[in-house]
């Protein structure tokens, strides 16, 4: 999406290896110094969360995120510009859950793969998301933190500007106040397990009672055969036999689930 790309932009130079733009690139997080007004932060370019290891990429920001001993002060949240699919709107649902509520203070959204003149002009990339109720209300929850990432390509088509964005998602991140503690994402994560725990548990209940509703039936419909079996002596030999049917159903699906 522009997550490395854009690490680099912030530091000046390159840092962190990008992508050809077909494969994921980036599988481990990679940490470097970044100075902003005379103070100095830990930069972490991490996989894509959304990729199609995304069990591995979580995990490998977990760990990463518990290295952090004094918190994390920004999430930079790239968001390649295109049309806005269900797998971005999912993206944006699945980090907070990751993350937790607590991390909406934390979060910048910064959209990569602008036009020229979404880069100049912020108000035409507002009118590309504006319309999404899921991302003005993301974008409204993080208080309005976004910006818009340069093209790395043209850097210096109008090197003012790219400056400019730069300078604001810079501002951005001095201007946190709260940090995002590690144990914050422990107490989510605990959560999220939890919550995993219950639907689990759920899930075996819901399939246990289908269980039981299923064998009651097969013990009615034979019971009813049976006593049909008895009362109706002409059709005892088919009515038997469809007895006899019935039990063998019944010890097939008994074996079948066990
Ligand atoms: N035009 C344009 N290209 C960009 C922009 N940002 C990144 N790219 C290109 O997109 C490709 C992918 O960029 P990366 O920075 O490697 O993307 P990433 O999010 O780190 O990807 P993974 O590490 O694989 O998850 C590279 O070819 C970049 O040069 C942008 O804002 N505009
Ligand atoms: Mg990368």
């Amino acid at each position: 999406a522009g997550k490395s790309a854009l690490g680099n932009l912030l530091l000046g130079h390159t840092e962190f290896e990008v992508s050809d733009g077909f494969n994921s690139k980036t599988k481990k997080c990679c940490v470097k110094t970044l100075s902003i007004k005379g103070n100095t932060y830990d930069i972490v370019d991490t996989p894509g969360v959304f990729d199609t290891s995304q069990d591995d990429s979580l995990k490998e920001i977990a760990k990463f995120v518990h290295k952090c001993a004094y918190g994390i002060k920004a999430i930079l949240f790239v968001l390649k510009k295109e049309r806005f699919t269900d797998e971005q709107r999912n993206t944006l649902k699945e980090i907070g859950t990751f993350l937790g509520k607590d991390a909406t203070n934390n979060i910048i959204v910064v959209f990569s793969h602008a036009s020229p003149d979404q880069i100049k002009c912020k108000d035409k990339m507002r009118m590309a998301w504006r319309d999404v109720p899921l991302f003005s209300s993301f974008i409204q929850d993080i208080e309005f933190r976004w910006s818009v990432s340069p093209d790395p390509h043209h850097l210096d088509d109008d090197r003012q500007i790219s400056e400019e964005r730069l300078m604001e998602i810079k501002t951005f991140i001095s201007n946190i106040r709260e940090i995002y503690t590690t144990r914050q994402l422990e107490e989510n994560l605990e959560r999220q397990k939890e919550a995993k725990r219950l639907k689990e548990e759920e899930e075996r209940r819901r399939r246990e009672e289908e269980r039981r509703e299923k064998e009651l039936t097969i013990f009615e419909m034979v019971a009813v055969g049976a006593s049909i079996g008895t009362e109706a002596q002409p059709g005892l030999g088919t009515v038997v036999g469809g007895v006899i049917g019935l039990s063998f159903g019944l010890g097939r699906a008994i074996k079948r689930k066990l």
